[in-house]
Protein backbone atom coordinates (compact mmCIF):
# COMPACT_ATOMS: atom_id res chain seq x y z
CA UNK A 1 0.00 0.00 0.00
CA UNK A 2 1.50 3.20 -0.65
CA UNK A 3 1.93 5.57 2.17
CA UNK A 4 1.01 9.19 0.64
CA UNK A 5 -1.53 10.49 3.51
CA UNK A 6 0.04 11.15 6.27
CA UNK A 7 1.63 14.54 8.46
CA UNK A 8 3.98 15.21 10.75
CA UNK A 9 3.20 17.32 14.44
CA UNK A 10 6.69 18.44 15.20
CA UNK A 11 6.34 18.44 18.98
CA UNK A 12 9.57 20.55 19.57
CA UNK A 13 8.18 22.97 20.95
CA UNK A 14 6.65 20.89 23.89
CA UNK A 15 7.01 17.16 24.20
CA UNK A 16 11.02 18.94 23.00
CA UNK A 17 11.09 21.31 26.51
CA UNK A 18 10.49 18.41 28.34
CA UNK A 19 14.08 17.43 27.25
CA UNK A 20 16.99 17.81 30.27
CA UNK A 21 18.42 20.76 28.83
CA UNK A 22 15.68 22.62 27.07
CA UNK A 23 14.94 26.04 28.47
CA UNK A 24 13.54 28.08 25.12
CA UNK A 25 13.50 31.53 25.59
CA UNK A 26 10.12 32.97 23.79
CA UNK A 27 12.90 34.28 20.86
CA UNK A 28 14.07 30.74 20.52
CA UNK A 29 10.54 29.63 20.31
CA UNK A 30 9.32 31.51 17.75
CA UNK A 31 12.93 30.97 15.90
CA UNK A 32 12.33 27.27 16.13
CA UNK A 33 8.59 27.56 15.23
CA UNK A 34 9.42 29.49 11.86
CA UNK A 35 12.08 26.90 11.35
CA UNK A 36 9.91 24.18 11.68
CA UNK A 37 7.12 26.00 9.01
CA UNK A 38 9.79 26.45 6.29
CA UNK A 39 10.84 22.60 6.43
CA UNK A 40 7.45 22.13 5.91
CA UNK A 41 5.69 20.05 9.01
CA UNK A 42 2.20 20.09 8.58
CA UNK A 43 1.59 20.92 12.69
CA UNK A 44 3.67 22.61 15.68
CA UNK A 45 2.78 21.46 18.75
CA UNK A 46 3.47 23.46 21.55
CA UNK A 47 3.25 23.58 25.46
CA UNK A 48 0.37 24.16 27.33
CA UNK A 49 -0.63 27.11 28.44
CA UNK A 50 -1.36 26.53 31.82
CA UNK A 51 1.70 25.41 32.48
CA UNK A 52 3.55 28.71 33.61
CA UNK A 53 2.60 32.05 32.77
CA UNK A 54 5.12 32.47 29.66
CA UNK A 55 3.74 29.22 28.15
CA UNK A 56 0.61 30.94 27.86
CA UNK A 57 2.08 34.41 26.79
CA UNK A 58 3.94 32.21 23.68
CA UNK A 59 1.27 30.15 22.90
CA UNK A 60 -0.54 33.03 22.13
CA UNK A 61 2.76 34.75 20.12
CA UNK A 62 3.53 31.92 18.09
CA UNK A 63 -0.53 30.87 17.02
CA UNK A 64 -0.64 34.51 16.01
CA UNK A 65 2.44 34.43 13.83
CA UNK A 66 2.20 33.72 10.19
CA UNK A 67 3.14 30.46 9.77
CA UNK A 68 1.91 27.90 6.76
CA UNK A 69 1.80 24.67 9.73
CA UNK A 70 -1.48 24.79 11.79
CA UNK A 71 -0.80 25.37 15.71
CA UNK A 72 -1.40 23.42 18.43
CA UNK A 73 -1.87 23.22 21.76
CA UNK A 74 -1.26 19.94 24.24
CA UNK A 75 -3.49 20.35 27.52
CA UNK A 76 -4.91 17.45 30.06
CA UNK A 77 -8.94 16.25 29.54
CA UNK A 78 -9.66 19.20 31.82
CA UNK A 79 -12.75 21.75 31.03
CA UNK A 80 -9.79 24.44 32.90
CA UNK A 81 -7.26 23.42 30.87
CA UNK A 82 -9.18 23.99 27.53
CA UNK A 83 -10.74 26.95 28.48
CA UNK A 84 -7.51 28.30 28.94
CA UNK A 85 -6.06 26.72 25.24
CA UNK A 86 -8.78 28.04 23.44
CA UNK A 87 -7.68 31.27 24.50
CA UNK A 88 -4.49 31.66 23.12
CA UNK A 89 -6.31 31.13 19.25
CA UNK A 90 -4.25 27.88 18.17
CA UNK A 91 -6.14 25.91 15.38
CA UNK A 92 -6.35 23.00 17.79
CA UNK A 93 -6.00 21.26 20.56
CA UNK A 94 -4.35 18.46 21.39
CA UNK A 95 -5.70 16.98 24.82
CA UNK A 96 -4.19 13.71 26.94
CA UNK A 97 -6.00 11.44 29.44
CA UNK A 98 -4.35 8.12 31.28
CA UNK A 99 -6.13 4.98 29.90
CA UNK A 100 -3.90 2.41 31.50
CA UNK A 101 -4.23 0.87 34.75
CA UNK A 102 -1.65 2.67 36.19
CA UNK A 103 -2.26 5.62 35.80
CA UNK A 104 -5.76 4.78 37.04
CA UNK A 105 -4.85 3.07 39.57
CA UNK A 106 -1.85 5.69 40.34
CA UNK A 107 -2.88 9.18 38.71
CA UNK A 108 -6.20 9.95 38.46
CA UNK A 109 -8.17 6.99 39.87
CA UNK A 110 -11.40 7.38 37.11
CA UNK A 111 -13.19 4.37 35.10
CA UNK A 112 -13.80 3.85 31.71
CA UNK A 113 -16.91 5.76 31.79
CA UNK A 114 -15.91 8.74 33.97
CA UNK A 115 -12.80 8.74 31.39
CA UNK A 116 -15.71 9.02 28.53
CA UNK A 117 -18.15 11.55 30.09
CA UNK A 118 -14.80 13.71 31.26
CA UNK A 119 -13.63 13.78 27.36
CA UNK A 120 -17.33 14.69 26.25
CA UNK A 121 -17.66 17.70 27.96
CA UNK A 122 -14.29 19.27 26.83
CA UNK A 123 -14.00 17.69 23.24
CA UNK A 124 -17.81 19.78 22.85
CA UNK A 125 -16.54 22.58 24.53
CA UNK A 126 -13.52 23.04 22.16
CA UNK A 127 -15.51 22.08 18.68
CA UNK A 128 -17.74 24.82 19.83
CA UNK A 129 -14.94 26.89 19.58
CA UNK A 130 -14.27 26.28 16.00
CA UNK A 131 -10.79 24.07 16.81
CA UNK A 132 -9.27 21.00 16.19
CA UNK A 133 -9.75 18.51 18.50
CA UNK A 134 -7.69 15.58 19.09
CA UNK A 135 -7.94 12.97 21.93
CA UNK A 136 -4.96 10.98 23.36
CA UNK A 137 -4.50 7.71 25.90
CA UNK A 138 -1.48 8.53 27.69
CA UNK A 139 0.44 5.33 28.10
CA UNK A 140 -1.41 2.99 25.49
CA UNK A 141 0.34 -0.03 25.75
CA UNK A 142 -0.32 -0.53 29.38
CA UNK A 143 -3.85 0.15 28.68
CA UNK A 144 -6.18 -2.92 28.20
CA UNK A 145 -7.37 -3.33 24.70
CA UNK A 146 -10.72 -3.25 25.91
CA UNK A 147 -10.39 -0.30 27.86
CA UNK A 148 -8.66 1.56 24.87
CA UNK A 149 -11.24 0.48 22.19
CA UNK A 150 -13.92 1.57 24.15
CA UNK A 151 -12.75 5.39 24.78
CA UNK A 152 -11.70 5.36 21.20
CA UNK A 153 -15.21 4.59 19.79
CA UNK A 154 -16.57 6.65 22.07
CA UNK A 155 -14.31 9.89 21.30
CA UNK A 156 -14.57 8.89 17.41
CA UNK A 157 -18.27 8.99 17.40
CA UNK A 158 -18.16 12.30 19.19
CA UNK A 159 -16.87 13.40 15.77
CA UNK A 160 -13.06 13.95 16.68
CA UNK A 161 -10.72 14.93 13.82
CA UNK A 162 -7.47 12.46 15.94
CA UNK A 163 -7.28 10.03 18.06
CA UNK A 164 -3.68 9.32 19.62
CA UNK A 165 -1.47 6.65 20.43
CA UNK A 166 0.89 7.35 23.07
CA UNK A 167 3.83 5.13 23.81
CA UNK A 168 4.67 7.11 26.59
CA UNK A 169 7.36 4.73 28.23
CA UNK A 170 8.82 3.28 24.80
CA UNK A 171 7.75 -0.25 25.58
CA UNK A 172 6.04 -0.67 21.87
CA UNK A 173 7.32 -2.86 19.30
CA UNK A 174 6.34 -1.62 15.64
CA UNK A 175 4.45 -5.11 15.31
CA UNK A 176 2.39 -4.38 18.38
CA UNK A 177 1.46 -0.88 16.41
CA UNK A 178 0.67 -2.34 13.32
CA UNK A 179 -1.62 -4.87 15.14
CA UNK A 180 -3.17 -1.75 17.81
CA UNK A 181 -4.19 0.79 14.62
CA UNK A 182 -5.69 -2.15 12.05
CA UNK A 183 -7.88 -3.20 14.98
CA UNK A 184 -8.45 0.45 15.56
CA UNK A 185 -9.33 0.69 11.87
CA UNK A 186 -12.01 -1.78 12.09
CA UNK A 187 -13.54 0.76 14.28
CA UNK A 188 -13.13 4.01 14.11
CA UNK A 189 -12.03 6.13 10.43
CA UNK A 190 -11.06 9.49 12.20
CA UNK A 191 -7.34 10.07 11.74
CA UNK A 192 -5.10 8.42 13.93
CA UNK A 193 -2.03 9.91 15.30
CA UNK A 194 1.55 8.47 17.15
CA UNK A 195 3.50 9.12 19.77
CA UNK A 196 6.62 7.04 20.33
CA UNK A 197 9.28 7.28 23.15
CA UNK A 198 12.70 5.93 22.32
CA UNK A 199 13.64 4.11 25.29
CA UNK A 200 14.56 0.85 23.32
CA UNK A 201 15.12 2.70 19.96
CA UNK A 202 11.59 1.40 18.37
CA UNK A 203 10.45 5.28 17.87
CA UNK A 204 10.82 5.09 14.23
CA UNK A 205 10.18 1.94 13.15
CA UNK A 206 6.87 1.91 15.58
CA UNK A 207 6.14 5.25 13.99
CA UNK A 208 6.43 3.41 10.52
CA UNK A 209 4.80 0.78 11.51
CA UNK A 210 1.73 2.94 12.47
CA UNK A 211 1.37 3.95 9.21
CA UNK A 212 1.50 1.57 6.98
CA UNK A 213 -1.44 -0.01 8.64
CA UNK A 214 -3.61 2.96 8.42
CA UNK A 215 -2.48 5.87 10.75
CA UNK A 216 -2.02 9.53 9.42
CA UNK A 217 0.08 11.54 11.90
CA UNK A 218 3.46 11.21 13.16
CA UNK A 219 4.69 13.39 16.39
CA UNK A 220 8.20 14.11 15.87
CA UNK A 221 11.03 16.40 17.86
CA UNK A 222 14.04 17.58 16.18
CA UNK A 223 17.22 15.70 17.22
CA UNK A 224 13.96 13.64 18.87
CA UNK A 225 14.57 16.06 22.36
CA UNK A 226 12.10 15.20 25.07
CA UNK A 227 11.45 13.26 28.46
CA UNK A 228 14.54 10.85 29.12
CA UNK A 229 16.23 10.00 25.50
CA UNK A 230 13.14 11.43 23.77
CA UNK A 231 10.46 10.61 21.02
CA UNK A 232 11.21 9.73 17.20
CA UNK A 233 13.69 12.13 15.86
CA UNK A 234 12.19 14.47 12.89
CA UNK A 235 15.30 14.05 10.49
CA UNK A 236 15.33 9.75 11.68
CA UNK A 237 11.57 9.95 10.50
CA UNK A 238 12.39 11.86 7.38
CA UNK A 239 15.17 9.33 6.55
CA UNK A 240 12.64 6.28 7.01
CA UNK A 241 9.95 8.13 4.94
CA UNK A 242 12.67 8.75 2.26
CA UNK A 243 13.90 5.70 2.04
CA UNK A 244 10.18 4.38 0.93
CA UNK A 245 9.75 7.11 -1.33
CA UNK A 246 12.37 9.72 -2.30
CA UNK A 247 10.00 12.37 -4.56
CA UNK A 248 6.71 12.20 -2.14
CA UNK A 249 9.49 13.47 1.13
CA UNK A 250 10.53 15.66 -1.47
CA UNK A 251 7.73 17.64 -2.43
CA UNK A 252 6.09 17.58 1.27
CA UNK A 253 9.60 18.78 2.98
CA UNK A 254 12.63 21.36 2.21
CA UNK A 255 15.04 18.66 2.81
CA UNK A 256 18.07 21.27 2.53
CA UNK A 257 17.18 22.69 5.61
CA UNK A 258 16.99 19.60 7.72
CA UNK A 259 20.94 20.09 8.94
CA UNK A 260 20.16 23.62 10.22
CA UNK A 261 16.99 22.41 12.08
CA UNK A 262 19.32 20.02 13.71
CA UNK A 263 22.30 22.38 14.62
CA UNK A 264 19.78 24.96 15.82
CA UNK A 265 18.56 22.74 18.27
CA UNK A 266 21.93 21.45 19.62
CA UNK A 267 23.23 24.55 20.18
CA UNK A 268 19.65 25.84 21.42
CA UNK A 269 20.00 22.92 24.30
CA UNK A 270 23.82 22.60 24.40
CA UNK A 271 24.04 19.06 22.89
CA UNK A 272 26.79 17.81 20.43
CA UNK A 273 25.01 16.29 17.06
CA UNK A 274 25.84 12.79 17.76
CA UNK A 275 28.13 11.44 15.14
CA UNK A 276 25.85 8.35 13.72
CA UNK A 277 22.66 10.91 13.52
CA UNK A 278 20.24 10.23 10.93
CA UNK A 279 21.48 12.35 7.70
CA UNK A 280 23.29 15.37 9.87
CA UNK A 281 25.66 12.91 11.93
CA UNK A 282 29.27 13.68 11.03
CA UNK A 283 29.51 10.12 9.31
CA UNK A 284 26.11 9.78 7.81
CA UNK A 285 27.41 9.42 4.61
CA UNK A 286 30.93 8.02 5.17
CA UNK A 287 32.61 5.51 3.36
CA UNK A 288 35.67 3.19 4.40
CA UNK A 289 36.04 -0.30 3.33
CA UNK A 290 37.65 -0.93 -0.08
CA UNK A 291 34.95 -3.01 -0.86
CA UNK A 292 32.27 -0.51 -0.29
CA UNK A 293 34.03 2.65 -2.36
CA UNK A 294 34.57 0.67 -5.28
CA UNK A 295 31.04 0.33 -5.61
CA UNK A 296 30.35 4.01 -4.03
CA UNK A 297 32.40 5.45 -6.95
CA UNK A 298 30.77 3.28 -9.64
CA UNK A 299 27.48 3.69 -8.42
CA UNK A 300 26.99 6.01 -5.15
CA UNK A 301 23.07 3.75 -5.06
CA UNK A 302 25.23 0.77 -3.95
CA UNK A 303 25.86 1.63 -0.52
CA UNK A 304 23.56 4.76 0.04
CA UNK A 305 19.91 4.65 0.01
CA UNK A 306 19.26 8.55 0.91
CA UNK A 307 21.08 10.60 -1.90
CA UNK A 308 23.04 13.04 0.63
CA UNK A 309 22.74 15.85 -1.93
CA UNK A 310 19.05 16.23 -1.90
CA UNK A 311 19.70 17.02 1.83
CA UNK A 312 22.97 19.47 1.32
CA UNK A 313 25.14 16.89 2.76
CA UNK A 314 28.32 15.76 1.25
CA UNK A 315 29.21 11.92 0.61
CA UNK A 316 32.86 11.24 2.17
CA UNK A 317 35.15 8.72 1.37
CA UNK A 318 38.00 7.88 2.97
CA UNK A 319 40.85 6.45 1.61
CA UNK A 320 43.64 6.25 3.84
CA UNK A 321 43.24 3.07 6.00
CA UNK A 322 44.18 -0.40 5.92
CA UNK A 323 41.09 -1.53 4.75
CA UNK A 324 41.59 0.21 1.52
CA UNK A 325 41.46 -1.23 -1.93
CA UNK A 326 43.06 -0.06 -4.91
CA UNK A 327 40.27 1.47 -6.88
CA UNK A 328 39.98 4.10 -4.01
CA UNK A 329 44.20 4.65 -3.95
CA UNK A 330 43.48 5.05 -7.84
CA UNK A 331 40.83 7.11 -7.55
CA UNK A 332 42.33 9.35 -4.92
CA UNK A 333 45.84 9.72 -7.23
CA UNK A 334 43.41 10.57 -10.26
CA UNK A 335 42.38 13.24 -8.57
CA UNK A 336 46.03 14.30 -8.15
CA UNK A 337 46.25 14.41 -11.78
CA UNK A 338 48.50 10.90 -10.92
CA UNK A 339 48.23 8.04 -13.44
CA UNK A 340 49.38 4.33 -12.27
CA UNK A 341 49.10 1.20 -14.14
CA UNK A 342 47.51 -1.82 -12.99
CA UNK A 343 50.37 -3.39 -11.10
CA UNK A 344 51.75 -0.50 -9.89
CA UNK A 345 48.18 0.63 -7.87
CA UNK A 346 48.87 -2.83 -6.82
CA UNK A 347 52.13 -2.38 -5.19
CA UNK A 348 51.03 1.66 -3.77
CA UNK A 349 47.96 0.03 -1.79
CA UNK A 350 50.05 -3.19 -0.18
CA UNK A 351 52.77 -0.64 0.59
CA UNK A 352 50.08 1.91 2.13
CA UNK A 353 48.07 -0.76 3.64
CA UNK A 354 51.15 -2.25 5.44
CA UNK A 355 51.45 1.49 6.86
CA UNK A 356 48.59 1.88 7.66
CA UNK A 357 48.57 -1.31 10.14
CA UNK A 358 51.03 0.94 12.42
CA UNK A 359 48.55 3.63 12.91
CA UNK A 360 46.39 5.54 11.39
CA UNK A 361 47.25 8.04 7.60
CA UNK A 362 46.77 10.98 7.23
CA UNK A 363 45.02 12.26 3.69
CA UNK A 364 48.29 14.61 3.56
CA UNK A 365 50.14 11.44 4.15
CA UNK A 366 48.69 9.69 1.59
CA UNK A 367 48.93 12.14 -1.07
CA UNK A 368 52.56 12.59 -0.51
CA UNK A 369 53.17 9.09 -0.75
CA UNK A 370 51.61 8.84 -3.45
CA UNK A 371 53.76 11.97 -5.50
CA UNK A 372 56.65 10.63 -4.19
CA UNK A 373 55.72 6.97 -5.59
CA UNK A 374 56.09 8.61 -9.41
CA UNK A 375 59.36 10.94 -8.44
CA UNK A 376 61.06 7.18 -6.94
C1 LIG B 1 3.87 12.81 28.76
C2 LIG B 1 2.75 13.03 27.79
C3 LIG B 1 3.01 12.56 26.40
C4 LIG B 1 1.76 12.86 25.59
C5 LIG B 1 1.66 12.27 24.24
C6 LIG B 1 0.41 12.62 23.48
C7 LIG B 1 3.29 11.04 26.38
O1 LIG B 1 4.83 13.59 28.75
O2 LIG B 1 3.75 11.90 29.55
O3 LIG B 1 -0.25 13.58 23.78
O4 LIG B 1 0.11 11.89 22.53
O5 LIG B 1 4.37 10.64 26.02
O6 LIG B 1 2.38 10.31 26.76
O7 LIG B 1 4.13 13.22 25.85
CU1 LIG C 1 5.77 12.05 25.26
Amino acid sequence: MPLDRWAIIDSTLREGEQFANAHFTTEQKIQIAKALDEFGVEYIELTSPVASPQSYEDCRTIAALPLRAKVLTHVRCHMDDARVAVETCVDGIDILFGTSSILRQFSHGKGVEQIIADAREVITFIQDHGKEVRFSSEDSFRSTEGDLLAVYRAVAGMGVNRVGIADTVGIATPRQCYALVKELREHIRCDIEFHGHNDTGCAIANSHAILEAGGTHVDTSILGIGERNGITPLGGFIARMYADDPDLVKRKYDLRRLRDLDEMIATLVTIEIPYNNFVTGRYAFHHKAGIHTKAIYLNPNSYEILDPADFGMERTIHVAHRLTGRHAIGKRAQDLGLEFGEQELKSITRHIKTLADSGPLSMDELDRILRDWVVA
